[in-house]
């Protein structure tokens, strides 16, 4: 007889929600939906076992659209509630969600630390170099001279470079995807899941509403696979090389993955390795209370 958590197969259906997405018609984000409800159905995670987290901004309306476990949580603030379910409940999958306002502008500090933490979970940035929701200002992935409505004489900031600081902090999976390939992207999501720690997806997400430089046509004239151009995805140098490639033509797919990982914070944590926190029993013994003491005193 089948038990109530026995795995069932899983349909891309089987990650819809109740409630339709409220994003403009062609916004970017949908693609990454789609693609992030097919891949968990091919790799038959079930919604009980699944967390989506997000911060505030359009694209972190996504666990809203998403049936799992899922949390709305604060501006910047998605990799910190990601990390602590991580920790609570190591059993579940995690993905964190975002903008790149979100994750690479007030929450940068996290997504560093996270990276450096080396936490197994995976956080796709739906970058569409904007800051969607709050109606166009410039974000730290806005490219030079773009004008914005915080910028209306041209952004005189640099953009940040998410992939080159990911491999720079020592983050074992780097990916970049666009929302106008979906069937690319679900690889890249499905490897990123099954990575043995921080894995980072940045996807190529559009905004069609307030961002009227970077759009689907402007991708597609410059985006390329890096498959296609025999890029070895264990080459840290030959990553950094393809990750700083920014002009003409502009890389997508697997940057870098280690070859020799080093183990996800959650595998190492003395503390968690009798099983998840939430199945531990709380408290302590008489005899571990005297023993702690015992070795303070
Ligand atoms: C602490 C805090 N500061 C500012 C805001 C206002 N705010 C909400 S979303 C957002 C930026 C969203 O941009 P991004 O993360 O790129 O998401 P997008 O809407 O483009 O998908 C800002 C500045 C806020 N909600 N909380
Ligand atoms: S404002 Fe931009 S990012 Fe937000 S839903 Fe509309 S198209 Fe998408
Ligand atoms: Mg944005």
């Amino acid at each position: 007889m089948a038990t109530a958590t026995a795995p069932k197969k899983m349909d891309m259906k089987d990650f819809k929600a109740e409630v339709p997405p409220d994003w403009c018609a062609g916004c970017g984000d949908f693609g990454v939906l789609n693609a992030l409800q097919r891949a968990c159905a091919e790799l038959e995670i079930q919604p009980y076992e699944l967390m989506v987290v997000s911060g505030i901004g359009c694209s972190s309306n996504l666990p809203g659209f998403f049936r799992s476990y899922g949390v709305h949580s604060l501006h910047g603030r998605a990799l910190p509630f990601a990390t602590g379910t991580k920790l609570a409940n190591h059993a579940m999958t995690v993905i964190a969600t975002g903008g790149d306002g979100d994750g690479y502008g007030i929450g940068l500090n996290h997504f560093i630390q996270a990276m450096r933490r080396n936490i197994n979970l995976t956080y796709i940035v739906m970058n569409n170099e904007v800051y969607g929701l709050t109606t166009g200002q410039v974000s730290p992935t806005s490219e030079l001279g773009m004008k914005t409505k915080t910028t209306p004489h041209g952004n005189l900031e640099a953009m940040l470079n998410p992939l080159a600081l990911a491999l720079a902090t020592g983050c074992g999976y780097i990916a970049r995807g666009f929302s106008g390939d979906v069937k690319h992207l679900v690889k890249l999501y499905q490897d990123g899941i099954q990575f043995p720690g921080f894995a980072l997806i940045d996807v190529f997400s559009p905004c069609v509403t307030f961002n009227k430089q970077n759009t689907y046509s402007w991708f597609r004239e410059r985006v390329y696979r890096l498959e296609d151009k025999g890029h070895d995805p264990t080459d840290f140098h030959a990553a950094m090389d393809r990750a700083l490639e920014w002009g003409e033509k502009i890389p997508i797919g697997l940057f870098y993955r280690n070859p020799s990982p080093r183990p996800p914070l959650d595998a190492q944590d003395p503390g968690l390795q009798a099983g998840p926190l939430v199945s531990q029993p709380l408290g302590m013994t008489k005899e571990q209370r005297a023993k702690l003491i015992a070795e303070f005193m």
